[in-house]
């Protein structure tokens, strides 16, 4: 009997701990972005200015400036501690990347931290340009033809950053240079994870580019793990 308890409780032991949330120093915060109401429908992009990128695509893409999933899930929505956790003092050594291929920029949305390094890479063969229209941070502009180096660059102050590519008017994307290390940015099923986040209040901020941006007061506890959840409205 007593082996038989012994055994049952090993057996037990891997479900308990791939269902707590806890890992070593905090917890995961995690939940879904989703949009309630009529989500506007993406638009195709007429590309016929530049033949080079329009014979990519046998059908035009579609605007990403609101991507709904299944039960409204909400894709591309930074989801981030803005208050409560202190600044990072140094950027992560790993570089952010983002791709210009296809014409567009990928991903369409990028997180980073404050001075962590940001690639931006052009694996099209026609000429791309990266323009970043900050308001607090320097402003810069640059051409890459293809087959150029990555070009390499940093942001001293956090800002959530539109960008354009003043070739192609339709290319669009976002830098959301961040303090904090604890972010997510949502794909297609609306979720996120914020990772090892010590027991503390926070403000939890999801900002969205057409559907701006909304906080919440959370508490972080070792032994708790509600989901939680943002709901933006169609306009
Ligand atoms: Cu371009």
């Amino acid at each position: 009997m007593k082996m038989q308890r012994i055994a049952n409780a090993l057996l037990s032991l891997p479900l308990c701990l791939s269902m707590a949330s806890v890992v070593w120093g905090g917890a995961n915060v995690s939940g879904k972005v989703t949009l309630s109401g009529l989500a506007p429908k993406p638009k195709p992009i007429s590309m016929v200015a530049e033949p080079g990128c329009a014979k990519m695509y046998a059908t035009p893409l579609t605007t990403e400036d609101t991507i709904v999933g299944q039960g409204g899930a909400l894709k591309n929505v930074v989801v981030y501690i803005s208050a409560g956790a202190p600044d990072e003092a140094t950027p992560p050594s790993q570089p952010v990347v983002i791709t210009q291929k296809g014409c567009r920029f990928t991903p369409h949305v990028v997180a980073m931290q404050v001075n962590q390094e940001l690639q931006v890479v052009n694996q099209d063969s026609t000429s791309h340009n990266i323009h970043p229209l900050p308001t607090s941070n320097r402003e810069w502009n640059k051409a890459q033809p293809p087959g150029t180096p990555a070009v390499s660059e940093t942001f001293a102050r956090p800002e959530i950053i539109p960008v354009k590519c003043n070739i192609h008017p339709w290319m669009r994307t976002y830098f959301a240079v961040l303090k904090t290390s604890h972010y997510s940015v949502t794909g297609d099923d609306g979720s996120f994870t914020l990772p090892n986040l010590p027991p503390g209040k926070y403000t939890l901020t999801a900002w969205h580019e057409t559907f701006g941006t909304q906080t919440q007061e959370i508490a972080v506890t070792l032994n708790e793990a509600t989901p939680i959840n943002f709901v933006f409205k169609a306009k």
